[in-house]
């Protein structure tokens, strides 16, 4: 991994913190892992654990980001992971980058997707399609956090089928006029850029670079989600806004370009999934030794020990998995279609490991005070978000018979 940016370690004195998670790696597939791809997982994990769980369950009680891990996130390498340092990228490889989002999800769906929506959804497409201007302009600061992009692709009427979507641009000569709007659109309100995907005058996909500030632009809050509410969501409405045509990014046209930022992103998901699962089953797993009923700790029920046993099964099956997936990617050689099972698996895996620990911690599993319910109602975004898990099924059928069943 040469070219890697490196981390300043700032050591923390563990006594500091209140987080008791422990990682699991029952199949010891650390053995795997380089040394510098364990420092970036564990430098990133003690900063969480000190500066980011601690605060979580209160910013998703009230429903809001909290900006203030913006700088440590880019510090971590969490923006731009994989995008080469002579952007401001860490430069890191794909396992790396896994490891990344499954620490940030250990914490909270909603911090990884603001990584996830930095990285692979706006930085990834202005690498691969932008000009040269638009990487220098606008990847170093992504980097660093001090600017933040959104992807809008899902529109009201078209979710799992954005080729149907009808954001549209017209060629005025000198500029492009952009109409239309765009929903469910994570960390929209405070974007400084958004990635925005539209239809020319022919129907052809393009990607817009559309910045905060342009006339006709605007990107109100969705409130009342239930779910993922450490992150903010919202609409884009482009009322006849005027883009400059040098905000097209040339490298890609066509579904293909959006659907390869999804590649990246859901590729991430799978990795993060896992660590919703592992925080889950960490405190069930605690929460069993140390519960007492009929004179025995929880853990000592057989019915306990399914549910644990089951877990921790499930979880390591979904690691071996994902390693593999990673391999692939390192290699270029990862389809479209095992991303999709790879995604789909773990968050099906991760939403039900989310349940079975917070029947083990009884009444308590419903507070804020354990983490599992609020993974659980995170992973129903995850499940329904960067395809929905039918439609992860359906890419697999597709894949399997030859035959698409979308339509
Ligand atoms: P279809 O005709 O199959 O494909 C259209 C064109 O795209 C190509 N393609 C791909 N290219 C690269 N990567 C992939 N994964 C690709 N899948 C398809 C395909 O070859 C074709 O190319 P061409 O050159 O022939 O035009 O498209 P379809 O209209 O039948 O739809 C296929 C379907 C349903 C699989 C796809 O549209 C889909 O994946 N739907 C789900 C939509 C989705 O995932 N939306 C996510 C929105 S972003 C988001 O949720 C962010 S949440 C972020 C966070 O907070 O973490
Ligand atoms: P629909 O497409 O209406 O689907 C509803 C149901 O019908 C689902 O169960 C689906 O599986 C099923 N269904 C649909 N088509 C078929 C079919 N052909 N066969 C069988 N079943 C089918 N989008 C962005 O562009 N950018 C973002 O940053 C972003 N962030 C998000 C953040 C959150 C918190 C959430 C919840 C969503 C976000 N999304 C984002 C949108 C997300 O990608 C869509 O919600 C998702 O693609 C599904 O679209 P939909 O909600 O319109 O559901």
């Amino acid at each position: 991994m040469s070219g890697t940016k490196l981390l300043d370690l700032n050591p923390i004195k563990l006594e500091e913190m209140t987080d008791r998670y422990e990682a699991h790696d029952y199949y010891l597939m650390d053995e795997f892992l380089t040394d510098e791809q364990k420092l970036m997982r564990d430098s990133l994990r003690t900063w969480l654990k000190k500066d980011v769980s601690p605060i979580i369950e209160d910013y998703f009680e009230r429903a809001e980001f909290p900006h203030q891990i913006v700088k440590g996130l880019g510090d971590h390498g969490c923006f731009g992971p994989y995008i080469p340092t002579e952007y401001g990228g860490a430069g890191v490889d794909q396992i790396t980058y896994g490891l990344l989002m499954q620490e940030l999800e250990r914490v909270d769906s909603g911090i990884r997707s603001t990584s996830s929506v930095q990285s692979s959804l706006v930085m990834y497409p202005i690498y691969k399609f932008g000009t040269e201007e638009h990487r220098k302009k606008y990847l170093p600061k992504l980097a660093t956090g001090e600017m933040i992009g959104c992807f809008g692709l899902t529109e009201p009427d078209h979710g799992s089928n954005p080729g149907g979507m009808v954001t549209n641009f017209k060629d005025m000569g000198d500029h492009y006029l952009l109409n239309g709007a765009k929903m469910w659109i994570s960390n929209a309100p405070f974007a400084d850029v958004a990635v925005v995907w539209a239809k020319d005058e022919s129907g052809r996909v393009h990607g817009l670079i559309v910045d905060r500030g342009m006339e006709g632009f605007s990107t109100p809050e969705m409130h009342g989600k239930h779910s993922l509410r450490a992150s903010a969501t919202g609409e884009l409405i482009f009322d006849n806004v005027k883009v400059p045509k040098e905000n097209l990014m040339p490298g890609k046209s066509g579904l293909g370009a959006p659907l390869m930022c999804l590649d990246s992103a859901r590729y991430g998901i799978a990795w993060g999934a896992i660590g919703a699962a592992l925080d889950c089953y960490d405190s069930a797993l605690r929460y069993a030794k140390e519960r007492t009923q009929f004179d025995k700790p929880l853990a000592a029920f057989q019915l306990t020990q399914k549910k644990l046993a089951e877990m921790i099964t499930e979880i390591t099956k979904a690691q071996m998995l994902t390693f593999r997936l990673g391999q692939l990617r390192n290699e270029g050689r990862a389809t479209s279609a095992q991303i999709s099972m790879a995604k789909r698996n773990n968050v099906d895996m991760a939403i039900n490991i989310a349940r079975e620990a917070r029947q083990i911690h009884g009444a308590m599993g419903i507070t804020g005070e354990y983490p599992c319910m609020r993974h659980m109602a995170n992973l129903e975004s995850v499940i329904t978000y960067e395809g929905t898990h039918d439609i992860h099924l359906l890419i697999t059928g597709m894949d399997v018979t030859g035959i698409s069943a979308f339509k």
